[in-house]
């Protein structure tokens, strides 16, 4: 094909998991471990709210212990040295991409290290633990619950990513499977607006006959070797 103007990749847990992250659905992955109803929804975090912010509490202090892996560190080269319009979208709530040098990216499922207060409503930068319900730091109530989109919450950012894959010539899908929805649809909206469609990823996912091509393996090597490509001089 010729050569992208405009890219729109999204990321999930899967480009983490090398890092040493626990993905969600795989074998032993978080939702063996935890019951999403328990967890990920708001009616969980109204039932016990000491379960949630004991289970994102553990999650945001594992971040100390993890780093960027080449597949985080290749997506920075391609924001750094592309032409074209990038828009880095993650499903992930962790800071690999930041860590591994990417300064432009789009957190639709939120970020662990970020405070939503249920008073204010307003984000806050947060580094700390949640389950003695700290003040906000805004209007000092202490509602201050994980800056994370649960089910049944509108992910972030909608607008923009939409008119960012109404736009895109090429959509990439790394280390998601395809199970959750916004995110799962974006390859039909990138293929309904003439964008070729690729996704890399361990196994086959839910999705993986929606792309146009798949390529399989681990992302750690995957995302290199694709960034190499569309920086050749040939493009992708
Ligand atoms: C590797 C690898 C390696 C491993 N290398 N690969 C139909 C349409 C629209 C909505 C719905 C619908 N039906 C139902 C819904 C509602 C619901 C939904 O999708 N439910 C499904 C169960 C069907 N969605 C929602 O409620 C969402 N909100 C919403 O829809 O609002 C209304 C709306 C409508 C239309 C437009 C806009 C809005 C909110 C969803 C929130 C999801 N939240 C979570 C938790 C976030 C906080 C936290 O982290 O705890 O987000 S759930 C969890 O799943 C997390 C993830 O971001 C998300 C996706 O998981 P991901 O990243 O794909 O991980 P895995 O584990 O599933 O897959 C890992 C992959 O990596 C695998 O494929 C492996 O093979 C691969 N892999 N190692 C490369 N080394």
């Amino acid at each position: 094909m010729a050569a992208p103007c405009s890219i729109v990749i999204l990321t999930g847990a899967g480009i983490s998991a090398e890092s040493g992250i626990d993905t969600f659905r795989s074998a032993g992955g978080l939702w063996e471990q935890h019951r999403i109803e328990d967890v990920a929804t708001p009616e969980g975090f109204a039932r016990d709210p000491d379960l949630v912010l004991g289970f994102y509490d553990m999650r945001r202090a594992a971040l100390a212990n993890v780093a960027p892996n080449p597949a985080h560190a290749a997506l920075a080269r391609l924001e750094r040295e592309f032409a074209g319009e990038l828009l880095l979208v993650t499903q992930n709530v962790d800071d690999l991409h930041e860590r591994g040098g990417s300064a432009r990216v789009l957190h639709m499922h939120g970020e662990l290290k970020s405070a939503l207060c249920a008073s204010c409503e307003m984000r806050s930068p947060w580094e700390m633990a949640m389950i003695d319900r700290p003040p906000c730091p805004v209007c000092r109530a202490p509602t201050l619950r994980p800056d994370v989109v649960w089910f049944g919450e509108m992910p972030y950012e909608m607008g923009r990513i939409y008119q960012a894959l109404e736009a895109c010539d090429l959509f990439v899908s790394i280390g998601t499977s395809g199970a959750v929805y916004p995110a799962a649809g974006f390859v039909q909206e990138a293929r309904a607006s003439g964008a070729r469609t690729l996704e890399l990823n361990l196994e086959p996912s839910e999705g993986s006959r929606l792309f146009h091509e798949s390529r399989r393996g681990p992302a750690s090597l995957l995302v290199p070797q694709w960034v190499e490509e569309v920086l050749s001089p040939a493009g992708a």
